[in-house]
C-alpha cells in the first residue's frame, strides 16, 4: 500500500512560537514513562529473578529460561552468515582504533619551581553493564558501541543487557563476543536496568549502566540515577542537516529517511538558507519514502512537529537554530563546511560533506553511535572512553611548597572559621600572621 506524506518547506521566520518550541523541547514521552518504569524497577529489586521472567511473560510474551546465555556467544559467532560476521569484525576494529586513540596518559606537572607537584591518575570501573536494544530490531551494532570503549577503558567486567528475543538474536551475541563483552544476559526494557542497578539471582550489579532504549528504558535509567551512575538518556534518534545550494538534495532525504525509520518519535530535520534547495529536498523525500520497507515509521516521524524542512533567510539564521536545536547528528553538506562547523558548539557528532552519511557513523567509520539526544548536546558529549574511567588527582608538596602556601591557606581557613585546618598546616610551618575577619 502506498502512503503518502505531507510535506512542505516552512520558513523559519513564520513558525509560530510553539511551532519552534516543538524542535527545541524533545523528550520523547520519557518523563510519562517514569512511573510504570519505577514500578517495574521495584518489582525487579523485591523479586530478583522471578521478577524478570514474569515480566518477559507480560511484555514480550517470552519464557524465559537461562538468563546469563554468555556460553552460546561463541556458538553463535561461528554460526552466523559469514558477510555478517566480517562486517561485524570490519566495524569493531575501526571502532576500536578511533576509541584507542582517546585513553588519556596520567600526568604530572611540577609547579613553583619543583615545590608543587599536581598530576591526574585514571583507572577504568570494574563493572559495568551496557544495553542494546534488541527484540524485533536488534542491535549488534548498538553492542559494538557500547562495549567497546569500555574493553579498551580497561573495564574489568563488561555485562551485557539486551531482550530475550526468542532466542536473544545470534548476531548480538556473535557482536556481544567480538566486542569482549564477558557476561551476556537475556534481559531487556526497564526491568534490565533494574536487574543490573540492584543484582538479581543470575545478575551481578554493576557501577554504571550506559547505552541506549526505548523510553521505558531511558526513565528507568533516570529513576536509578543515584543507586548506580549512568552515561546519560540516550533517546529516539535525532538527524540535523545544514544544506546549502551545493547539497544534493536526494542525499540529504536519505539522510533524513535513515534517521526517521529508527522510531516514529524520530526528530529529522533539513535547514537551508535556499528555498529552491528545501523544495527539491521535499520532492526527494516524497520520491523515496514509498520505496522504503520501513516507510510507515518513516512517514510518522515526518509528520511529528519535531521534523520538517525549514528554510532559513540566511546561513547565519540556519545555524543560530542548529545551535538551539542541538543535535543528536548534525550534518553539513554545504560548500563552507568547516567555516559552519567553526560557529557550532551542540552537537552530538557531525558529519561533514556529503560522502559522509550518518549511517557511516551508525555502523562502521568508527566514531560512537550513543549520543545526547534531547538536546543533551548542550551539555555533554556521547559515549567514549571518559565514559568508562574515573580519575583521581594526585599531589605532593614539600617544606618549601607549603611555606610559600602557609599564609593563604591560613587566612582562608580561618576566613571559615576552621581553626583545625588552619592548624594542620601550623604543626608543620608554625604560626602565620593571620587575623581572623572580624565581623
Ligand atoms: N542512529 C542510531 C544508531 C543506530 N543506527 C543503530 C543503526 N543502528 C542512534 O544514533
Ligand atoms: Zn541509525
Amino acid at each position: 500500500m502506498d502512503m503518502t506524506v505531507t510535506l512542505t518547506t516552512r520558513e523559519l521566520s513564520e513558525l509560530t512560537p510553539d511551532e519552534r518550541a516543538a524542535f527545541f523541547d524533545r523528550d520523547a514521552g520519557v518523563a510519562d514513562a517514569r512511573a510504570g518504569a519505577r514500578d517495574i524497577l521495584d518489582r525487579v529489586r523485591n523479586e530478583g529473578d522471578v521478577a524478570l521472567r514474569e515480566l518477559a511473560r507480560e511484555h514480550d510474551d517470552v519464557e524465559v529460561g537461562t538468563i546469563n546465555v554468555t556460553d552460546t556467544a561463541e556458538r553463535a559467532y561461528d554460526d552466523i552468515d559469514e558477510a555478517v560476521r566480517t562486517s561485524l569484525e570490519t566495524a569493531a576494529a575501526n571502532i576500536r582504533a578511533f576509541h584507542q586513540e582517546q585513553i588519556p596518559d596520567d600526568w604530572r606537572h611540577t609547579y613553583d619551581e619543583d615545590h608543587r607537584e599536581l598530576g591526574r591518575r585514571f583507572r577504568p570501573l570494574d563493572r559495568v553493564g551496557v544495553y542494546a536494544p534488541g527484540g524485533t530490531a536488534a542491535y549488534p551494532s548498538s553492542v559494538l558501541m557500547g562495549v567497546i570503549p569500555a574493553i579498551v577503558a580497561g573495564v574489568e567486567h563488561v555485562a551485557l543487557a539486551t531482550p530475550p528475543g526468542d532466542p536473544v538474536h545470534p548476531v548480538t551475541r556473535a557482536a556481544a563476543h567480538i566486542a569482549g563483552a564477558d557476561r551476556i544476559y537475556a534481559v531487556g526494557g526497564a526491568q534490565a536496568v533494574g536487574a543490573l542497578t540492584y543484582g538479581t539471582e543470575s545478575i551481578d550489579a554493576v557501577q554504571k549502566i550506559v547505552g541506549p532504549g526505548n523510553r521505558w528504558v531511558t526513565a528507568a535509567k533516570a529513576e536509578v540515577r543515584g543507586d548506580v551512575d549512568i552515561d546519560f538518556l540516550a533517546g529516539p534518534s535525532e538527524v540535523l542537516v545544514i544544506a546549502d545550494e551545493t547539497a544534493t538534495p536526494q542525499y540529504v532525504a536519505a539522510d533524513l529517511l535513515a534517521q526517521a525509520e529508527h522510531d516514529p518519535n524520530a526528530s529529522v530535520v533539513a535547514v537551508t538558507d535556499d528555498q529552491k534547495t528545501g523544495e527539491a529536498i521535499v520532492k526527494a523525500i516524497e520520491t523515496q519514502v514509498n520505496a522504503r520497507e520501513r516507510s510507515d515509521v518513516i512517514i510518522e516521524a515526518l509528520e511529528q512537529a519535531a521534523s520538517g524542512v525549514i528554510v532559513t533567510r540566511s546561513m547565519s539564521e540556519a545555524i543560530v537554530f542548529a545551535e538551539e536545536y542541538a543535535a543528536e547528528h548534525l550534518s553539513i553538506q554545504a560548500a563552507d563546511d568547516e567555516a559552519i562547523l567553526d560557529r557550532i558548539k551542540n552537537a552530538g557528532s557531525v558529519f561533514l560533506g556529503s560522502h559522509t552519511p550518518v549511517a557511516a557513523g551508525d555502523y562502521a567509520s568508527g566514531t560512537n553511535h550513543v549520543l545526547p539526544t534531547s538536546g543533551g548536546a548542550r551539555q555533554h558529549g556521547g559515549l567514549s572512553v571518559d565514559t568508562f574511567l574515573r580519575s583521581t588527582t594526585v599531589q605532593r608538596i614539600d617544606e618549601i611548597g607549603l611555606n610559600r602556601l602557609d599564609k593563604t591557606i591560613q587566612t582562608l581557613a580561618t576566613a571559615e572559621g576552621l581553626e583545625a585546618h588552619a592548624e594542620s598546616i601550623q604543626v608543620r610551618t608554625g604560626p602565620a600572621d593571620v587575623k581572623a575577619e572580624s565581623e
